[in-house]
């Protein structure tokens, strides 16, 4: 009897506290795709506002776009190897251009050389590989000729005057329609949407922000169409409820990420080069050390990692991301329980110098990263009986360990053991 009552009160407290962002706090780990023309171009995604091209001088990427070895397959392939269990893709970046078959423009991949729905492919080949799908769609638009020249336009203009002479004939009402058609084929063609990654919000003297873009009645839309969709912090709703599910520090170094966001989970977006689209000359690529030191600290303060790579115009990850997407890979396949359903450790868990801690509140295991070996004993101040037994998590071999007063010492091989960091 006793214990029927108690399964019962077990399925209702699931029922009442579980939350659809469950499924990606426990993943932790994405991938993160930046595809279109400036692939072409191949120094940064911004170039076309960098450089202030106009849309005669961009035509030529539209014109050249041709991304010959494009399989999706092989990307889904190279994610799930690394560990990766979600993965948001560019649908439309700043520059207009559409990765997939949408009714409202003729700025897409179908009118070139390629002829394919990019979207669809992607879509279909992740979902195969049991990742999660995530859209980012910007609300920059370089392109749109109702979209009106402000201070991130690639056409802005030196003086605050002429802004009103060259938006003349521009109707951002035009363009929020637009918006909102577009996303909705996003949301209803292509099954269920796991993410929702919008970009972004600059308000101000010639910005945009939340009336700009009608974020309130965008993301009322996006939640009818795909109820359980999760969406990003960058839409200028701060402070309005449900506004959104995480928050986005961008290329944040590993110590100033923050275990609170204004009360929002957070995912670090990280690209492995600076920039986000392809850049064939950049020489600032992260180490091995550094990615993996970046999605460690994520999940010690209890975050996600979106990593981000930026596919060539053949349509093929770059030999650089592919090493380092390898390498994380070979160190998840013995070391992703410290990362998938971990979060920062209780207080109380001390952090020794030089480590990092996860924790996975179910197992109730706590992970002690090493990111500075150094052999010899390691005092966990304050752990005398905290722990029942210790070991290395790649080969499950005993670290030994003594107590010291209230602390406990490990007693770590001089040799420093393979696949620890
Ligand atoms: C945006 C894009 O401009 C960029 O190309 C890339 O797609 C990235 C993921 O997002 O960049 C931003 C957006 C917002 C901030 C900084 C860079 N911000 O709020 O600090």
């Amino acid at each position: 009897m006793l214990a029927r009552f108690t399964f019962i009160l077990l399925l209702l407290c699931n029922y009442c506290f579980a939350q659809k962002i469950d499924w990606w706090q426990h993943d932790r780990f994405g991938m993160f795709i930046h595809f279109g023309l400036y692939a072409d171009a191949a120094r940064h995604e911004w170039v076309k506002n960098h450089e202030r091209l106009s849309n005669e001088q961009y035509q030529v990427y539209f014109d050249q776009f041709n991304p010959d070895l494009f399989n999706p397959k092989e990307w889904a392939r190279q994610a799930k190897a690394a560990g990766m269990k979600y993965a948001v893709l560019t649908t439309k970046h700043h520059e207009g251009f559409c990765l997939f078959d949408s009714k409202f423009t003729d700025y897409k991949s179908t009118n070139t050389a390629i002829r394919r729905d990019l979207v669809r492919e992607f879509v279909d080949a992740f979902r195969a590989e049991g990742i999660k799908i995530g859209f980012y769609y910007s609300l920059l638009d370089w392109h749109h000729p109702d979209f009106t020249i402000d201070t991130h336009h690639p056409q802005r203009p030196s003086a605050d005057t002429a802004y009103a002479r060259l938006n003349k004939g521009r109707d951002m009402e035009k363009y929020r329609q637009y918006m909102r058609n577009q996303i909705t084929e996003l949301l209803t063609k292509y099954g269920k949407i796991d993410i929702l990654w919008l970009d972004f919000s600059y308000p101000g003297p010639h910005g945009k922000g939340r009336d700009d873009w009608g974020s309130v009645a965008l993301l009322k839309m996006i939640r009818k169409l795909q109820p359980d969709i999760l969406v990003d912090n960058r839409l200028d709703l701060a402070g309005v409820p449900g506004g959104a599910d995480f928050a986005t520090p961008e290329q944040v170094k590993p110590e100033d990420l923050k275990s609170n966001y204004d009360g929002l989970p957070f995912e670090t977006c990280q690209t492995f080069s600076g920039s986000w689209g392809y850049y064939r000359d950049e020489d600032t690529w992260k180490t091995n050390f550094q990615l993996l030191k970046l999605l460690i600290t994520a999940v010690s303060k209890s975050g996600n990692l979106i990593l981000n790579v930026g596919p060539t115009g053949r349509g093929v990850f770059d030999y650089r991301a592919t090493r380092a997407l390898d390498s994380i890979g070979q160190w998840m396949h013995f070391n992703d329980r410290s990362i998938y359903n971990c979060q920062e450790a209780p207080a109380g868990y001390v952090t020794p110098e030089h480590c990092l801690l996860t924790y996975n509140p179910v197992t109730k295991r706590l992970y002690v990263h090493l990111m500075n070996y150094q052999g010899g004993k390691l005092v966990l101040k304050g752990y005398k009986d905290q722990v029942k037994y210790a070991q290395f998590l790649h080969d499950t071999s005993e670290v030994k360990r003594e107590k010291n007063g209230d602390d406990l010492v490990l007693i770590l091989p001089e040799r420093k053991p393979g696949f620890t960091v």
